[in-house]
């Protein structure tokens, strides 16, 4: 048998992967929620019909989300994921041993239940670590009352459709800095230089009235469309600052001290748009 699962998050673009068997599907208060076990990828997780993460190619986006901002800043000790209920962001941000909390404020309870059931062979159990908080609750709120609070603030969230498309707004941005330290990092999911153009340079101009050396960066992930994501890097702190520093204890299978540096290089045309 052969069940194909077949992504359209732009009207004009399609990517499909081969599924064995669906292992949850539910209607959350916020989200169509579903958990698969794919033919190549392993668990996958899709959000009203767009994978957010498998297990096989997560550590792109993980790592890069994750390291970026953390090696920059240096030694972090309070670090903010928003969203981020499946955990993976929450695991490499544990590596860290100078971290000493760890809150993640994620809306779907249901999304942190079953992604510990699906992910564990990946993830672990990062939930069960002292230093992690969990705060059922928006994000909005959260920074409105923390400001001045965060060494590191990663934006791990779905794509800018529905109540997500708060995350990419100039709102939001001006809320995360001023939740970072003097110096804090941040590094928030900044989708698909070929697709997301306009929203990217908008973002950019925004972040760059915001911090002094913001800066997109990108990382392949064959599940997401076009093959990649793209992260933006929104500090004081130039990132460049990170390549100085080595990656915490555990195993890399994304991030290296070359990766790091080049997933900055960008192609010509997106430059132009998004930095002229
Ligand atoms: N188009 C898919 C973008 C998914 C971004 N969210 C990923 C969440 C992984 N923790």
């Amino acid at each position: 048998m052969s069940i194909w699962f077949t992504e359209e998050l732009h009207p004009y673009y399609r990517k499909g992967v081969r599924i064995k068997r669906v292992l949850a599907d539910e209607q959350t208060k916020y989200q169509h929620l579903q958990f698969v076990e794919t033919e190549f990828f392993g668990n996958a997780m899709i959000l009203d019909g767009i994978i957010q993460l498998t297990e096989r190619d997560n550590m792109g986006y993980h790592e890069m989300i994750v390291h970026v901002p953390m090696l920059a800043v240096g030694e972090p000790k309070r670090v903010l994921i928003v969203g981020g209920g499946d955990g993976g962001s929450l695991q490499q941000v544990l590596r860290y041993p100078s971290v000493e909390e760890a809150v993640v404020c994620e809306l779907d309870q249901r999304v942190v239940d079953l992604s510990r059931e699906y992910f564990a062979a990946s993830f672990g159990d990062p939930w069960s670590d002292p230093r992690t908080q969990l705060l059922v609750r928006d994000a909005f709120g959260f920074l409105e009352e923390n400001p001045g609070q965060f060494d590191v603030i990663i934006s791990d969230t779905t794509d800018p459709i529905g109540m997500a498309e708060r995350l990419f707004s100039d709102e939001f941005y001006k809320l995360m800095v001023r939740a970072l330290i003097p110096g804090g990092a941040a590094a928030t999911q900044c989708e698909q230089p070929f697709f997301d153009t306009a929203l990217i340079k908008e973002i950019y101009k925004s972040a760059k009235t915001l911090t002094k050396n913001p800066a997109y960066y990108y990382a392949n992930i064959p599940t997401y469309p076009g093959g990649g994501i793209g992260f933006l890097y929104v500090s004081d702190t130039p990132w460049q600052n990170g390549l100085m520093r080595a990656l915490p204890p555990g195993t890399n299978n994304y991030i290296n001290p070359e990766i790091h540096k080049a997933a900055f290089a960008l192609p010509e045309f997106f430059k132009r748009e998004i930095y002229e």
